[in-house]
């Protein structure tokens, strides 16, 4: 094995309605650029990034899939083998974040009970649902949260840097 090859290797899914900013903090994340105009994402991509964690190197290998209705089937089928997912919301609209057992149904039926890091998107806006909804939705559930912004560069990295954790405990030789 050489220095570049990783030590482990994690399909992270990325799952919420369309428009949550899944493509937007994949591109922050990945590329370290944000585009405004990116457009509603048509099946799914695909993207690579290594990343070295305490001294351990992971290759996550990001899947971002387009939240639109017609792709209800899709989310089964892309979910399969995952090590982990972003379950992401957006903030200022409160039927993204009631739709959350939608999205962790069709994962946990496809890829069984992974590692989820709840994502609280666009804490640039205004929020127009209370904490306490949010502390409801992932205490019941026991899930943690990380509020980010795409835009403004906040709390990406640890999004992914704490799901990377949870599956590293979840698995620990794998
Ligand atoms: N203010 C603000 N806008 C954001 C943020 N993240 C994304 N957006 C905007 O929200 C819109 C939707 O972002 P996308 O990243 O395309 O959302 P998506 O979840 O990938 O959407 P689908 O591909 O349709 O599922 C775009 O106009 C983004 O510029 C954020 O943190 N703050
Ligand atoms: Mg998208």
């Amino acid at each position: 094995m050489t220095r570049e090859d990783p030590d482990f290797v994690h399909k992270l899914v990325f799952l919420g309605d369309t428009e949550v900013g899944k493509t937007s903090l994949v591109q922050r994340y990945v590329y370290d650029s944000f585009s405004p105009e990116i457009g509603r994402t048509i099946g799914a991509m695909l993207h690579v990034k290594t990343v070295e964690l305490n001294g351990v190197r992971h290759k996550l290998v990001v899947w971002d899939l387009g939240g639109q209705e017609s792709f209800t089937e899709l989310r089964e089928q892309y979910c399969s083998h995952a090590s982990g997912a972003f379950f992401v919301f957006d903030r200022t609209r409160v039927d993204t974040l009631e739709h959350i057992d939608d999205w962790l149904n069709a994962l946990y039926s496809a890829a069984g009970k992974v590692a989820v890091v709840v994502v609280e998107n666009k804490i640039d806006l205004e929020s127009v649902i209370s904490d306490e909804q949010i502390h409801e939705a992932i205490e019941t559930r026991s899930l943690k949260l990380i509020q980010t912004s795409a835009t403004e560069n906040k709390n990406v990295d640890t999004a992914f840097e704490e799901l990377v954790k949870e599956i590293s405990v979840a698995n620990p030789e794998n």
